[in-house]
């Protein structure tokens, strides 16, 4: 693909970012081939992310630069839908509609941004606000409910949100109600009147165009690995060893730092063939892939040195000195 294509931020989960894709998908585009799909972790986001939005949610499309700075950021999931929309709109999400059938677009949008996603982010995470939270609960599921249902009414007449055809509202909504509907499967199936909206949503959870977007090009089950980001790979085991005595301290498989006198890491590009040449056999889930922070390695004043590995010409970063685990940023398993 070319090197200059947009990288798109996204979350696999995020509705924001599925809304996103969804139009992305829409309009054409492949990832790997008009755009760099980097999903992230948002337990540890990427540098590239932080610099290309400070706000650092997601979904971000970044434009590629002349050096590392975006040359231009989108960091709205709307505002990518619309700008993915203009590219190409074969669907006629957009196109095709009159400009009071987008104002109509546009203001079920802002209610679901706004009061909608207010009420289901109470009801999906009541804890999130103490005792206080769980006393609220029933308001938000009944405030949330009443949405939805002047949402259906809409919806009876042709199916969908603006007629017999869908529109960017419908997609835009779609993946917030697919969240109340996990969060809250009873509440949306005990009101007699959702069930137009029960029908759209039942189209939307079977049809082809969230499984695209849910699944790999679109969507991985494992982040992006960040270039300014260092790696290394561990035994399950051995990482939860370090993590109950505080440090770890093997350098590779079946060697121990004491005998390497430094820890093997990888950068980005060097992590997938380090899996194959030492780790192949080592069962799924077993192997972690663990994330690290080199401004944390550096600030504990350790030493990383890049050094050719021997029998092949190619320079390999090393770690002189115990691993901090506060420099791990994420331990997941390696996915071949
Ligand atoms: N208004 C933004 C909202 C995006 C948003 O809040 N995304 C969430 C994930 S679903 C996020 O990135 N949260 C930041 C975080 O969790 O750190 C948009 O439409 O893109």
């Amino acid at each position: 693909m070319p090197e200059v294509g947009p990288a798109l931020y996204s979350f696999r989960r995020c509705p924001y970012a599925i809304r996103a894709r969804l139009a992305l998908a829409a309009a054409g585009l492949r990832p790997g081939v008009d755009l760099h799909l980097r999903e992230v972790s948002l337990k540890a986001k990427p540098p590239e992310l932080r610099q290309a939005s400070a706000k650092a949610t997601v979904p971000v499309l970044a434009g590629a630069g002349q050096g590392p700075a975006p040359a231009w950021v989108l960091e709205e999931s709307l505002a990518i839908m619309h700008w993915a929309l203009e590219q190409r709109d074969p669907q006629g999400w957009l196109a095709g509609w009159s400009a009071g059938d987008r104002a109509v677009m546009a203001a079920l949008i802002a209610e679901n941004d706004g009061p909608f996603k207010h009420h289901l982010d109470r009801v999906k995470y009541p804890e999130r606000e103490g005792a206080e939270g769980r006393s609220a609960l029933p308001g938000h599921r009944r405030a949330a409910l009443a949405i939805l249902e002047t949402w259906s009414r809409r919806l009876e007449p042709g199916g969908w949100l603006l007629g017999e055809r869908p529109s960017l509202a419908d997609w835009a909504l779609l993946p917030f109600v697919r969240q109340f509907g996990l969060a809250d499967p009873e509440g949306l199936a005990a009101v007699p009147g959702l069930q137009p909206l029960r029908d759209w949503l039942g189209r939307f959870l079977a049809g082809p165009e969230l499984a695209e977007v849910m699944a790999e090009p679109w969507a991985s089950r494992s982040p992006w690995r960040s270039p300014s980001w260092l790696y290394h790979l561990a035994l399950r085991g051995e990482w939860q060893q370090a993590r109950r005595e505080g440090t770890y301290l093997r350098s590779t498989r079946g060697r121990a730092l004491e005998q390497e006198g430094f820890i093997h890491l990888s950068a980005a590009h060097q992590v997938a063939a380090t899996a194959g040449r030492f780790y192949a056999d080592v069962p799924a889930g077993d192997l972690l892939l663990l994330s690290l922070d080199p401004q944390v390695l550096a600030g504990s004043g350790l030493e990383v040195r890049w050094e050719p590995a021997p029998g092949s010409g190619e320079r390999f970063p090393h770690l002189y000195g115990p691993l901090p685990l506060e420099a791990v940023l994420l331990a997941e398993p390696w996915q071949r």
